[in-house]
């Protein structure tokens, strides 16, 4: 049987589409536009499996497009700013640059050769000058809006990386990067005021759910974490200003029988006594030592010291203790609590360690048998039997006595109802080289001043030969040429700030630079951004669901608050797709069963590798390459390159008078197929395009054969289609077939509704007991459509010959019985 030659036909049709560019997007085109976006690579090596599926699944969509008369915009860059590429470099002993545009080379090449619809006039690297000076410059309009500035406060520190963290790259205590637990140091570090959108990021999620993914909205919902509560004060002795709590259960004030205080707070430090400083500082350079797990981690015993201070409870006049422990976050609502042994199991532990009261303040069930109680029942011991108080809330249901302890608080002045986001500001700065140099001089005499926008790009310093390893300053300090400048403002003596800003920085905004690349006057161009955005569809990992979809969402809507964007969300829809393991397990070195891209792409060629991953299942599931048949693709593939070969009709012959049953097939797999891509549901495509496929092969070698016109109608369908998931196989089809290139232009065939209805039943009429017509009837049709039908048939009506009709019997579709007489 005859196959074509993989590589002679990679090389050949890869040759073509270099010369021809068929994917380029014109801002001037007439025809609607869409931009498909898939997120941009770290280059910290070649492509692997990943790439490849994550790739071909969005090239379905972007190829998809053109071929249904969009304009498409599907660019690719690289996110080439970072840790990955600065580690990687320090560990080749090489320059961060020379290690990353070499790698950017290799895989433009790569994708090239993996027959990626890119546009590559649209490429750039965050790395670039051209590139980052914009992201210097919105760092600046931040701060001209009050949305980037300093503060020094306790924050996430990798002793690994030995660079801070923001919240988002702290996964369960570790760093998001290399893994190494994250442990808590003091500094002054630039942030960004995501809190300032904090409800806008959330109410916004309802807008997306609908094409976004559960699990992307639901982790960004949870980060956001907005919880309904209460500021409540607490007076403290010897002290003007009260004490601030923040509580989600204002209704269990009765309960609270002591204060905590982050131990790391400045205000354990203002609070503890000259007695119990010693005792205090002692437990502070311990807790210093802890990692964040530690901290929060449940199963520890509780820690704490006495402030040696008390306060009042301000309902029930009480005077209780204040104590000072870990597990109460500084940064967190206010950094104190309101102890509540009865409602929280960590105030429950805490209390029993330390031997201070438990009240119950909710009624759990008879069957409860846990310590503190955190569900429905009515109010409790609020007041206890016997203690006084001007607020009663026995009785009420937890929401009731919320309400109603929030208005006694406001009313008395001593609290008041709030709201309180999880989602902290957004840490920018990091203490390593390979990044954006934030923009900023220090002044003795000035303080923080902007670098004037026409100074810009801040150039990275190329340190060339310099050691670039991790010391906990950022490497930019040792170049004191650079650091050495002068004031903007008075011209004197200043130093630049050392610190690089975090790569998902860099990301945040890179959907919009597409737009206009090469714009050397402005971060993007305002009205080529509003036609093509928002992003039509957004592919890629799903370890993006809140970090960088969060701070890409976050500068949407500063840009739109700016005036430079007229829509306040950068996606309109989302996709993830799953990972590509191997015998069950993430691939590793260490397990060895990594499968490397380029020896599958050598042994089966692009199409049958690309067809594998989009054929694999629902495109959101994990691949196990273990038990993929890329051969098996590979087969079908020459299947259906065969067929194009035998068709004997000429290019342009007109399918109207072809064999119907596979005319219907064509037409409803085009149909089909359009509707699946649609829905993401890449694969059972696939399993359209292979019906086809078999159909075509039985019309050829059987009946109507290969002369038939709707043969040479359903090749081409095969190949159209065939062009989202396997270009070259597809390209050599349609030349073979007399075609001009390329096939991934030539079209999605109209679909002829006609041929989609059902094709039609027989149904038998009786009369008198005996077959006097059949009729082709829709199998949908109904009783008495049918009845109508038989009783007008002219056979029918010359057998009845004028007698008068008894009874009907219908059974649609199949069956008319007529009795008469
Ligand atoms: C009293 C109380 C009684 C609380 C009770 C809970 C149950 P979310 O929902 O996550 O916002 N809290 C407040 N600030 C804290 C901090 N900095 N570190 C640790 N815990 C803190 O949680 C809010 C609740 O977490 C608050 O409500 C407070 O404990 C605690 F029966 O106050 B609660």
């Amino acid at each position: 049987r005859a196959t074509y030659d993989i590589e002679s036909t990679q090389a050949k049709w890869r040759k073509i589409w270099d010369e021809s560019d068929p994917f380029t997007a014109h801002d001037d085109s007439a025809r609607e536009k869409r931009y498909a976006l898939t997120m941009f690579p770290y280059p910290s090596g070649d492509l692997h499996m990943g790439h490849a599926e994550v790739f071909a699944l969005h090239d379905v969509v972007a190829r998809y497009w053109w071929q249904r008369g969009y304009e498409v915009l599907n660019p690719m860059g690289f996110d080439s700013f970072g840790l990955p590429a600065e580690n990687a470099a320090i560990k080749n002993d090489e320059h961060p640059a020379t290690y990353t545009y070499g790698n950017i080379e290799t895989s433009i090449q790569s994708c090239r050769n993996y027959a990626l619809s890119f546009d590559w006039s649209r490429t750039f690297n965050t790395s670039d000058p051209e590139y980052y000076r914009w992201t210097q410059w919105l760092f600046l309009k931040f701060m001209e809006r009050g949305l980037a500035y300093r503060k020094n406060s306790p924050v996430n520190w990798c002793p690994n990386d030995q660079t801070v963290l923001a919240n988002e790259q702290v996964v369960d205590g570790h760093c998001e990067r290399c893994g190494a637990e994250v442990t808590k140091r003091e500094l002054t570090q630039w942030y960004f005021r995501i809190t300032e959108y904090a409800e806008e990021l959330l109410s916004d999620l309802d807008v997306l759910a609908p094409t976004w993914p559960d699990r992307v909205i639901t982790a960004q919902r949870n980060w956001i974490g907005r919880s309904e509560g209460a500021h409540v004060d607490f007076a403290v002795d010897g002290r003007d200003e009260p004490m601030t709590v923040y509580t989600t259960r204002p209704d269990t004030i009765f309960g609270t029988t002591f204060m905590v205080v982050a131990v790391d707070s400045p205000l354990a430090d203002e609070l503890v006594t000259d007695a119990q400083r010693p005792a205090f500082e002692a437990y502070r350079e311990e807790t210093r030592k802890e990692t964040e797990i530690e901290r929060l981690s449940t199963d520890r015993p509780k820690t704490g010291v006495d402030l040696g201070v008390t306060a009042t409870n301000p309902v029930t006049g009480d005077r209780i203790p204040v104590w000072a422990t870990d597990y109460v976050l500084a940064d967190y609502g206010t950094g104190a609590v309101m102890g509540v042994p009865g409602g929280d199991q960590r105030d429950w532990e805490f209390a029993t360690e330390m031997g201070l009261t438990i009240i119950r303040t909710t009624q759990p069930p008879a069957d409860f048998e846990g310590e503190a109680f955190h569900g429905e029942g009515p109010a409790i011991n609020s007041p206890a039997p016997g203690v006084d108080s001007p607020l009663d809330i026995n009785g009420l249901s937890v929401a009731e006595a919320k309400r109603a302890t929030i208005a006694f608080l406001e009313e008395q002045g001593s609290g008041k109802g709030a709201i309180n986001y999880r989602l902290r500001d957004w840490l920018l700065s990091r203490q390593r080289y390979w990044g954006a140099p934030i923009p900023v001089v220090h002044c003795p005499e000035h303080g923080e001043v902007p670098v004037p926008e026409d100074q810009l790009p801040v150039r990275l310093p190329e340190l060339r030969g310099a050691d670039l390893k991790p010391k906990g300053v950022s490497p930019l300090a040792a170049a004191t040429d650079w650091v050495q400048t002068t004031c903007p403002t008075c011209g004197g003596p200043a130093t630049r700030d050392t610190d690089t800003m975090d790569t998902f920085v860099d990301s945040s905004w890179y959907m919009f630079r597409y737009c206009s690349p090469d714009d050397e006057t402005q971060a993007f161009d305002t009205d080529l951004v509003n036609q093509w955005m928002p992003c039509d569809i957004y592919i890629g990992g799903v370890e993006h669901a809140v970090l960088h979809l969060l701070y890409a969402r976050f500068f949407t809507k500063v840009l739109a608050d700016m005036g430079l964007v007229d829509f306040r969300e950068p996606f309109s829809a989302q996709l993830n797709q799953g990972f590509v393991i191997n015998r069950g397990k993430k691939m590793s070195k260490s397990l060895g069963n990594g499968v490397r891209l380029g020896d599958q792409l050598a042994e089966f060629g692009v199409d049958a590798v690309r067809l594998t991953l989009v054929f694999a299942g629902p495109p959101e599931d994990d691949i196990d390459w273990a038990d993929m048949s890329p051969n098996g693709s590979l087969r079908f593939l020459q299947r259906a390159w065969r067929l194009s070969g035998d068709v004997t009709s000429a290019p342009g012959t007109d399918p109207a008078g072809g064999d119907v049953a596979l005319r219907r097939a064509t037409h409803r797999a085009l149909h089909d197929a359009a509707e699946l891509v649609e829905l993401h549901r890449f694969n059972v495509m696939v399993a359209k395009i292979m019906e086809l496929v078999n159909a075509t092969r039985k019309a050829i070698d059987s009946d109507p054969g290969p002369g038939d016109p709707a043969v040479r109608e359903a090749a081409e369908a095969v190949a159209i289609m065939l062009s989202l998931v396997a270009p070259y196989t597809a390209e050599e089809m349609w030349e073979r077939l007399g075609h001009q290139p390329s096939v991934a232009r030539a079209g999605w065939p109209a679909v002829d509704e006609a041929l989609l209805v059902e094709e039609s039943v027989t149904a038998v009429v009786q009369v008198q007991g005996k077959v006097k017509a059949r009729l082709e009837v829709a199998p949908d049709v109904s009783d008495a459509d049918l009845e109508a039908a038989a009783l007008a048939d002219p056979a029918v009506q010359r057998a009845l010959d004028g007698k008068a009709v008894r009874k009907v019997i219908v059974r649609a579709p199949k069956l008319v019985n007529i009795v008469a007489g």
